[in-house]
């Protein structure tokens, strides 16, 4: 995510830091390279050139000037005035388990409709108490929509509503009955799509509108088509009024064009991003660590929600314990590595660590095969071996090697890693350490 524009702010902000003082040449040279940078992600012209106009009157100002550390203060006034453009305002989505509660999801062919109508059903409710969804198929057009509805409604044990009326107005109402006989009190219409916007879908969707009354009609949009999909907002909106956005695919989202323009375009906060195919894979967007995001200062907010979601506070507990006395074994490891998959792929996590921009993840190299080969070492080894690695001489390493499927050296590259492991574990445990400000949390 937005890894192009990440790599060319850090060598832009490289450049700044570097220098004692700056003067309103450097400042301008950084400012026609922020202006290059955001076109090239794809920002909405005007938007570019307003946002660079704010930026240089703040950074010219004689507080950055006299400063100590220039350079410093300009990333300052490059992430505020982000997060003031990605603002989402007071938008918060709310639900009340005492009523019917409804969503519109509009949008073009392909972009996540049916996808992001599961996940934020599942979503909601984790989310809100006594939240009961139901998934409405409005898409009447392609009978694989239902299909997709179906399959995705049974994976999460969310009932589905379909019927072959022609009439998707007439659909919606029907659903509204259904839902209050059957005393399920969130409705979520995936409506269909069409590769442009034309008259027929338009009307449509505004008869579904007037039936529903919605509490929310969101407006899903596939991140990676950049300022096509801001301006099929700007439509939507003018013709439907919807109250927020979705954005899908962000994982896949190099440039970032849309996520940075569709809030200055249509005045319409950026409420949820899809951050990839699987259920889970849908965030709530902050503006303030999107923003932290772009720059390369991590998204550390987000990750340990992710944990608090993922994470077995007890299990976490013990853990914490074990850890403190240095009883650290390779089935603790184990387990650790199965939380730590729920939580999404291990890149995903890294991209949210501060100073994580795209050009440190790819000397990381991220190597999901290689997370599989130490599960695998692991899983060969006995119950015994695994509390205690100290018992694996050369013939047992030769027959964890074998079990596994891997080489006796990277069994020895195992043990050796979790050998230093532990011993970083003792010298965090050692107070002198933390309070030599060594480690950062
Ligand atoms: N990587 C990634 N893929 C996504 C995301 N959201 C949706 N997709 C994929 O995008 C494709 C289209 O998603 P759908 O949910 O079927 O889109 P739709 O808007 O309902 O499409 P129509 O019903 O044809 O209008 C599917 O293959 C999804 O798995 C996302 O956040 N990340
Ligand atoms: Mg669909």
């Amino acid at each position: 995510m937005f890894n192009s524009l990440q790599e060319k702010f850090d060598g832009i902000f490289r450049k700044l830091k570097g220098r004692g003082k700056l003067s309103e040449d450097n400042i301008s040279e950084a400012m026609r390279e922020i202006k290059r940078a955001l076109l090239e992600a794809d920002v909405n012209f005007k938007i570019v050139k307003n946002f660079v106009q704010q930026v240089s009157e703040k950074a010219v100002g004689q507080e950055v000037m006299k400063s100590l550390t220039p350079g410093h203060q300009v990333v300052k006034i490059v992430h505020e005035q982000l997060i003031a453009l990605m603002d989402t305002g007071n938008f918060k989505l709310s639900m009340d388990s005492n009523r019917i509660n409804t969503i519109i999801m509009v949008g073009l062919q392909g972009s996540g409709k049916t996808t992001t109508t599961a996940k934020l059903a599942s979503l909601a409710r984790k989310k809100f108490t006594g939240i009961r969804p139901l998934l409405v198929a409005c898409d009447i057009y392609r009978p694989a929509a239902i299909e997709q509805l179906r399959v995705l409604g049974k994976q999460l044990d969310i009932p589905i509503f379909t019927d072959s009326s022609r009439n998707v107005a007439k659909i919606a109402s029907k659903a509204l009955k259904f839902a209050e006989k059957e005393n399920l009190n969130l409705l979520i219409f995936d409506t269909a799509g069409r590769l442009h916007i034309d008259e027929k879908l338009m009307q449509e969707l505004r008869e579904v509108k007037k039936v529903v009354q919605p509490d929310y009609i969101l407006f899903v949009a596939d991140a990676m088509t950049g300022q096509d999909a801001v301006n099929v907002a700007r439509e939507f909106n003018d013709q439907l009024e919807f109250s927020g956005v979705i954005l899908t695919k962000m994982d896949s989202d190099a440039r970032g064009g849309a996520a940075l323009s569709i809030k200055a375009v249509t005045g319409k906060p950026v409420t949820y991003v899809g951050m990839g195919e699987k259920i889970s894979d849908l965030e709530e967007f902050h503006s303030d660590r999107m923003a932290s995001r772009i720059l390369g200062m991590g998204d550390i907010l987000t990750l340990i929600e992710k944990a608090e979601k993922s994470i077995d506070e007890e299990e976490a507990q013990k853990l914490a314990d074990k850890m403190r006395k240095n009883q650290f074994t390779f089935t603790d490891f184990l387990n650790q590595l199965a939380q730590l998959k729920k939580m999404g792929s291990m890149e995903q996590l890294l991209g949210m660590m501060p100073g994580m921009n795209s050009k440190a993840m790819k000397n990381i190299n991220v190597d999901e095969k290689e997370m599989k080969h130490i599960e695998a070492i692991i899983l060969s080894m006995t119950a015994r071996e695994r509390e205690k690695p100290t018992l694996i001489n050369g013939s047992r390493r030769k027959r964890i090697a074998q079990g596994s499927g891997t080489s006796v050296q990277q069994v020895n590259r195992l043990l050796k890693q979790f050998e230093q492991m532990k011993l970083m574990m003792k010298k965090f445990n050692n107070p002198k350490f933390l309070k030599s400000g060594a480690f950062p949390f």
